[in-house]
């Protein structure tokens, strides 16, 4: 059976919800990136890059959240858009789009706002100024599509909805007021059974929630190894 590391994160999370709506029987294993499992050799075998989420599908192994989703789609053949050159460029452009910049900017944003021992303000305004600007342009492409590639429900909309859920956490209370349009799609998506089940996925396990010293040194190995 597909093996699927996780935790309650974002990028997991994006799977699980594929693997909710398809149905595809799975085995969660989590790995609780607050006491250090990501750097276990025995997970860095798996992955690398030491982060969460990454699969086991017999003798394929597949790490990163979008690379999971298009190896899942068109494994499966679904939450895909039509069959043309034309809607592969904007399944491609625009899953890359999510993984490059939503992603990253809104995981720095998260970083700095929340968690940077001293408040850099050059650094909170240009995180958060990029992840509101990829929001942004999310948002607008929402006006006019129901979904990000049209009218089909796809993996890019699996893919927005990770991280899109947390856009207070991301920018701030109030901030769901200037994304009208994603959070219409993000509401959608998280009423879906599918998505109800992959959010309660993490209770499956028990992680642990203090980010203290323990997890600091986990997740933010710069603190201890300077390199600048
Ligand atoms: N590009 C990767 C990023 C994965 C990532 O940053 N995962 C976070 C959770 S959302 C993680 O594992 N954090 C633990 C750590 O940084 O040590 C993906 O999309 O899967």
């Amino acid at each position: 059976m597909l093996k699927f590391y996780y935790s309650g994160a974002p990028n997991p999370m994006k799977v699980a919800l594929f693997l909710e709506e398809t149905g595809l029987p799975y085995d969660p294993i989590p790995v609780d990136t607050r006491k250090g499992d990501q750097h276990k050799p025995d997970y860095l075998a798996i992955n690398p890059n030491a982060k969460v989420p990454a699969i086991v599908d017999g003798e394929t192994i597949v790490f990163d959240s979008n690379a999971i989703l298009l190896y899942l789609a068109e494994m499966t053949g679904k939450f895909l858009p039509e069959k043309t050159s034309k809607a592969r460029g904007e399944l491609l452009s625009r899953l890359m789009f999510v993984a490059s910049g939503v992603g990253p900017f809104a995981g720095q944003s998260v970083h700095f706002r929340n968690y940077a021992p001293e408040k850099i303000s050059y650094a909170t305004n240009r995180y958060m100024y990029e992840a509101q600007r990829h929001f942004s342009i999310l948002d607008t492409r929402l006006a006019k599509h129901h979904y990000v590639l049209g009218d089909t429900y796809t993996i890019v909309d699996m893919a927005v909805w990770g991280w899109s859920r947390l856009i207070p956490t991301v920018l701030g209370d109030g901030a769901w007021a200037k994304f009208p349009n994603l959070k219409r799609l993000v509401d959608e998506i998280s009423a879906r059974p599918a998505a109800q089940r992959a959010i309660a996925l993490k209770d499956k396990h028990q992680f642990k929630t203090e980010m203290d010293d323990e997890a600091r040194r986990a997740m933010f190995r710069h603190l201890t190894e300077k390199v600048a």
